[in-house]
């Protein structure tokens, strides 16, 4: 038990709960109506705060009402939903929750390219539909044979091509550099590696640096038998530009479970037989939540028992602090 005062700025996890109350004082921001009088209040005690992907963005402009803040812990890996390059700046650290979450998307990810490929929802649908009755599901496409291109070849990019090998695929890959240790086509530029794949998976963080890095040439590279699977963020692939290669057959279908202005999905796509949906459920086990959870809490005890923090991410790396 610390005597650290925590923020949480809307429900979390029952693990997060549970773990923060036990460790330390939480406070809980979405209890209170008046918000700004109650952080006039605890603002200035304030030492942490436990936040999550799923709250959309951690404003800079709290990092204002709380001027003691040592840390902000994520739930998520990706963590494009707090300023860590602005917390970096004012000396707090940002942690998110890497690697207890790889192999649950990279599991997630091969279900959503064969479900695409074999048009697994659309059978479903129409066994359910009664029209199995009249005559038998039309063939699919397929796996075999297929060129598959990873964009962001990290920890779950990694875990993705493990699982793809034992589908004898061939597999390449683009990220800005090089990865050590693998044997997969390194291709430097994204526009090489789709020209190259006829299937293109996207698992790269969001955030500017990615902005609309699959948009309508890369798609024509991919071309009229390619298949795109993002389970990156939506912000990584231009919808628009997507939606109308769909309907153009630019590109023969998709499987995306990540959207650009979420939970909200443009009608366009929900309309279309030849794409799969989910509604960003990648992480989204009991068991890999929970891990996920725990690494939250777990991040914020480190710190305010003085051992740092377990993950931080690359804008805020932890050198050590006065006890
Ligand atoms: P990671 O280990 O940091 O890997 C990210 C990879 O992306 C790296 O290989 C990096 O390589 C590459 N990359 C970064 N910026 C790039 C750019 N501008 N162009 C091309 N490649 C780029 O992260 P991770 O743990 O695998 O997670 C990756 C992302 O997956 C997360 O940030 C999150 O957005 C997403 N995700 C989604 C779900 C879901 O529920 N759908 C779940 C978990 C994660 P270089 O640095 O060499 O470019
Ligand atoms: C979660 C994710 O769905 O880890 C990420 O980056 O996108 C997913 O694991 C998300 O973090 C929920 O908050």
């Amino acid at each position: 038990m610390t005597t650290a005062d925590i923020l949480m700025t809307a429900p979390m996890m029952p693990v997060v709960i549970e773990g923060l109350d036990k460790a330390c004082r939480l406070h809980r921001l979405w209890e209170h109506e008046d918000r700004d009088a109650f952080l006039r209040e605890v603002g200035p005690r304030i030492r942490g705060v436990a936040t999550s992907t799923l709250y959309g963005r951690l404003e800079a402009s709290l990092f204002d009402r709380l001027p003691n803040l040592e840390i902000v812990s994520s739930f998520g890996v990706g963590y494009d939903n707090v300023d860590a390059v602005e917390a970096g700046r004012r000396g707090i650290v940002v942690t998110n929750t890497p690697g207890v979450l790889d192999d649950e998307v990279a599991d997630l990810t091969i279900g959503l390219l064969l479900a695409t490929l074999r048009k697994i929802p659309q059978a479903d649908r129409y066994l359910r539909e009664g029209r199995w009755l009249k005559g038998p599901f039309p063939l699919s496409p397929t796996l075999r044979e297929r060129k598959v291109g990873i964009v962001g070849l990290g920890r779950i990019g990694k875990a993705i091509a493990r699982r793809l090998e034992g589908f004898g695929v061939s597999i390449a890959y683009h990220g800005r550099t090089r990865q050590e240790g693998v044997s997969y086509a390194y291709h430097p530029s994204l526009l090489g590696l789709a020209e190259a794949s006829d299937v293109l998976i996207v698992i790269t963080p969001g955030g500017v640096s990615t902005k609309h890095l699959i948009n309508a040439e890369i798609l024509k590279a991919l071309g009229s038998s390619g298949v795109l699977i993002n389970v990156a963020r939506g912000s990584v692939v231009d919808e628009q530009a997507l939606i109308e290669a769909l309907k153009a057959g630019t590109i023969l279908s998709a499987g995306l479970d990540v959207f650009e202005d979420e939970p909200r999905v443009p009608q366009e796509l929900i309309e279309m037989e030849h794409v799969v949906l989910l509604p960003h459920i990648a992480s989204a086990s009991v068991h890999t939540r929970n891990a996920m959870a725990q690494l939250v809490v777990d991040n914020l005890v480190s710190w305010f028992e003085g051992r740092g923090p377990l993950t931080p991410v690359l804008e805020t790396p932890y050198r050590g602090r006065e006890a």
